[in-house]
């Protein structure tokens, strides 16, 4: 299957004050003349569609034009937020794009189904995992430790007295004496300082 891929357009983004907008949009025809010559059989876009979680109203408009003419070109497009978008908002009207071959990741929710497309060779299975952090998916992965996994405890006799087991202990006798900090009573100008 042939496939573009492309990332990180951060529409709305500002350098130094300057809003990229104008060269964004010159960028995105530049995008969708490469789709008509190359003619490919999907679109990825793998995060960071916007710069901001809350883009500009500018922004927003650049990028449903650009959906807009990917859906008349009947190419399918999967889409999913990176870590400046917005899962929340990137996701609206979603489900509705779908039968246009617009398909944005979901909010995570634990369950993910793969958007699967077809050329002349067989399946592709496309899962649209969001960025994620380990808060996000915590409370859906909620597992005991094994108890192979488990440590066991070691017993009593194996600990030396510095705190260490025996295996681990720099001293490797019980018998020598736990090194103790250097009494101030040998630095006697230490004392005098204080
Ligand atoms: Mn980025």
């Amino acid at each position: 299957m042939k496939f573009i891929h492309l990332s990180d357009l951060h529409l709305g983004k500002r350098v130094n004050e300057i809003s990229m907008l104008d060269d964004q949009k010159y960028i995105l025809l530049q995008i969708l003349r490469i789709i008509d010559t190359v003619q490919p059989d999907a679109l990825l876009i793998s995060g960071d569609v916007y710069d901001k979680s809350i883009p500009s109203a500018e922004a927003v408009t650049l990028f449903d034009d650009f959906l807009y003419r990917l859906a008349k070109r009947r190419l399918p497009v999967l889409i999913i937020s990176g870590n400046h978008d917005s899962p929340e908002r990137l996701a609206f009207g979603g489900r509705l794009m779908q039968s246009s071959g617009i398909h944005i990741s979901k909010v995570y929710d634990g369950d993910l189904q793969p958007i699967t497309l077809t050329d002349a060779f067989g399946e592709v299975h496309f899962w649209l995992l969001p960025f994620l952090k380990p808060i996000h998916v915590r409370q859906f992965f909620r597992r005991k430790p094994s108890k192979a996994t488990r440590m066991p405890a070691p017993p009593p006799s194996s600990i030396c007295r510095c705190g260490r087991t025996r295996a681990m202990c720099s001293l490797r006798t019980s018998s020598s004496p736990v090194p103790q900090p250097a009494s101030r009573k040998r630095y006697p100008w230490a004392a005098r300082t204080t």
